[in-house]
């Protein structure tokens, strides 16, 4: 029987694969950790962690015999460059610190599996941007893109060096409903819909053409528990997968809107996450994920919008 750790729980993937988790494996085998005291999960198991306290980490661990743990906590790109040694060392030393646990555990005879999120942000300027490949130039230009590249050799590095069972995605844009996203460049595609529904025009941070990877919630999940569930003898990439969802740009994505609130309006604003997300790729070719553990996307943009309208909460001023 597994017993899962999810660090950084409270954040825009993890309070959904915690509940996704929880259907699979019962939540009583489900572990939800992340740095404050709030826990989002009433009845579930919730620890506090800081990620980067290795001791706290390894005393959960061996509290609950954990076998899997997912390191979720990091800063993301936008908010990385205003705050750039913080956060280098949480996304750096947190994966380290879990990397390390598993390795020490590992050598115990009691494995720990590890899934850790990359992104699309390990990709720089000279990358090829249309469907980008699953190997390439990698030049990212943000600290958080740096952190993901540096993450995904330390990743490959355990594997082939002490054996570490560690499984990544290089995550696109994630648009989900359920919980705010913080501080991304593909969190546009998600405050424009809070502004359509408020019945208010958007202001878009990124110019009407910037195509980028995008993801629903749903398809980010499926891909994360497939790729955990994948048997180990079927993955040919221990750094990250390239995993393609779907790619649109913000005057596409307002075209889609306004088929269902005719009213709807956009104006474009482009501040400093323009560059960002002009360094990142249009798109994203996925093949080995498909060969290797059977990925493929499920949803589309029409009904993403759909199924966002439908279900985007409007936070009241
Ligand atoms: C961000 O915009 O920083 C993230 C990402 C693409 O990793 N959503």
């Amino acid at each position: 029987m597994e017993k899962i750790l999810v660090i950084g729980a409270n954040g825009q993937i993890g309070s959904e694969l915690v509940e996704a988790l929880a259907n699979q494996h019962g939540a009583a085998n489900v572990i939800a950790a992340d740095i404050t005291q709030n826990s989002l999960y009433g009845a579930a198991i919730y620890e506090v962690i800081d990620v980067l306290n290795a001791e706290r980490i390894a005393e959960v661990v061996e509290k609950y015999e954990v076998t899997q743990v997912y390191q979720l906590a990091a800063l993301l790109s936008a908010t990385g460059e205003k705050a750039p040694l913080k956060a280098w060392e949480l996304n750096m030393d947190g994966l380290l610190n879990i990397l390390e646990l598993a390795r020490i555990r590992g050598e115990a005879g009691k494995p720990l599996k590890v899934f850790w999120p990359s992104s699309i942000a390990a990709f720089g300027p000279n990358t090829p941007a249309v469907n980008t490949p699953q190997y390439t130039v990698m030049d990212p230009s943000t600290i958080y893109g740096i952190s993901k590249l540096a993450g995904e050799r330390l990743c490959e590095y355990y594997f082939e060096k002490y054996g570490v069972d560690v499984r990544s995605i290089r995550y696109p844009g994630i648009i989900s409903f359920k919980s705010p996203p913080g501080g991304g460049t593909t969190d546009y595609a998600i405050a424009i819909f809070h502004s359509a529904l408020r019945g208010e025009a958007y202001s878009c941070f990124l110019e009407a053409e910037t195509t980028l990877p995008m993801i629903y919630m749903p398809d980010a999940i499926h891909a994360t528990i497939s790729l955990m569930d994948a048997p180990a003898t079927k993955l040919s990439i221990r750094s990250s997968y390239n995993v393609a969802g779907l790619s649109f740009n913000p005057r596409e994505l307002a075209a889609a809107i306004k088929q269902n609130l005719p009213a709807f309006e956009i104006h474009y604003a482009p501040d400093s996450r323009q560059a960002i997300a002009a360094s990142w790729p249009q798109s994203l070719d996925d093949n080995q994920a498909r060969a290797d553990w059977g990925w493929q996307a499920k949803v589309g943009l029409q009904h993403l919008v759909e199924d966002m309208l439908k279900n985007v909460r409007i936070e009241t001023k």
